[in-house]
C-alpha cells in the first residue's frame, strides 16, 4: 500500500505515478482467508497487473484510451494473513483515505468478503448509495459453518447495513432456498440467471443516485472465466458482462465506486480468466470515470 511515488514494481498499464494528481485509485485486496472451497484469490491483484500490458490502451467501445483517466495502483493492501477481522478493518481504513481525497475507489480481489468493508466506507460518505452487484451467487448468507466473516456473507451484510431495497443483484443462480426468500421478504432485487436486460430496466430507476458496483468474476459462465474459486456452471459470457458495464456507463447513475473479485489465477491455466479481468478493469475505469 502507497500513496507516493516510491513504487517501482508490477502496476497495471499506464497508472500515473502520482497520487494527488490521479482520480482513481487502483489497489488490491490479496485476500482469500475465508474461502469456503478454492483458495487462490489472493494472486489475482498481482497478476491482472502483470497482464495488463497485452491490453491496448484505446478502447473502441467507449472511444477513450486510457491517457484521458490519471489512475493511480497503489498496490495491494499488506493485510495480516489468516485474520479476516483486521483485514477488514485496514481495508475500511484504506478506502477511507482514497475517499477522503476524493477519489474513486476500484479495488481488486481477493475473496467478494472484502467488499463489504470497501461498501461500508462508501456508504458513510454517501447514505443514498445503492449497490449493483454481477455474481453467480446470492451471498446472503448469515453465517457459513457459523463463521459470519465468510466469502458468502457480504451481499446480506450491506444489505442489512443500508436497506435491502437498495441493493440489486444480477446474474444469480446459486443459492439457499432460504437466501432467496429473505431477499423476497425484504424487497431486495434479485435477477436470476440473466444480467444486461434486467440491468437495463433497473438503471432508469437508479438515475442520479450514488451507485457501486461489485463484480465477481463468477458471475461469467466457467467457460468464460475458469479461473476462480467457486465456478457455477451456466453463467453469462464476457461479451454481455463488457455491455453491462458499459451499459451502467452510459446510464444516469452516479458510479462512486466498484471492485472485480474472486479471480484466482491458480485455476487460470489458459490466462483467460486474468486477461478478461484486466480488460473488465480497462473498460471500468474508462466507463465510469467521466
Ligand atoms: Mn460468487
Amino acid at each position: 500500500m502507497r500513496f507516493e511515488e516510491t513504487y517501482s514494481g508490477n502496476v497495471f498499464i499506464k497508472s500515473h505515478p502520482v497520487f494527488e494528481e490521479s482520480r482513481v485509485v487502483l489497489y488490491g485486496m490479496p485476500m482469500d482467508w475465508t474461502v469456503s472451497f478454492r483458495p487462490g484469490s489472493r494472486f489475482g491483484p498481482t497478476r491482472i497487473r502483470e497482464v495488463s500490458p497485452g491490453l491496448e490502451e484505446y478502447s473502441p467501445y467507449l472511444d477513450r484510451e486510457l491517457d484521458d483517466v490519471k489512475y493511480f495502483d497503489a498496490g495491494d493492501i499488506p493485510l495480516p494473513f489468516g485474520n479476516a477481522q483486521r483485514s477488514l478493518d485496514m481495508i475500511e481504513e484504506f478506502v477511507d483515505r482514497i475517499l477522503d481525497a476524493g477519489k474513486f475507489p476500484l479495488g481488486m480481489g481477493g475473496e467478494h468478503l472484502v467488499s463489504w468493508p470497501v461498501m461500508k466506507a462508501v456508504y458513510k460518505k454517501y447514505p443514498d448509495l445503492a449497490i449493483i452487484h454481477f455474481d453467480a451467487h446470492t451471498d446472503l448468507r448469515e453465517q457459513y459453518e457459523g463463521e459470519p466473516l465468510s466469502h458468502s456473507t457480504p451481499i446480506r451484510k450491506i444489505a442489512e447495513h443500508i436497506g435491502p431495497k437498495n441493493v440489486y443483484s444480477f446474474g444469480i443462480r446459486s443459492g439457499m432456498k432460504e437466501e432467496f426468500e429473505w431477499a423476497k421478504e425484504n424487497g431486495m432485487h434479485i435477477s436470476k440467471f440473466e444480467v444486461l436486460e434486467p440491468l437495463k430496466q433497473i438503471l432508469p430507476q437508479l438515475a442520479g443516485r450514488p451507485v457501486y458496483v461489485t463484480i465477481d468474476i463468477d458471475v461469467l459462465d466457467p467457460a468464460h472465466a475458469p479461473g476462480t474459486g467457486t465456478v457455477d456452471a451456466g453463467g453469462i459470457t464476457s461479451k454481455e458482462l463488457l455491455a453491462s458495464i458499459h451499459e451502467i456507463a452510459r446510464s444516469e447513475v452516479n458510479v462512486v465506486g466498484g471492485d472485480l473479485v474472486e479471480v484466482a489465477p491458480v485455476w487460470d491455466p489458459s490466462e483467460q480468466t486474468v486477461n478478461t479481468a484486466s480488460k473488465l478493469i480497462r473498460e471500468m475505469i474508462l466507463g465510469w470515470i467521466k
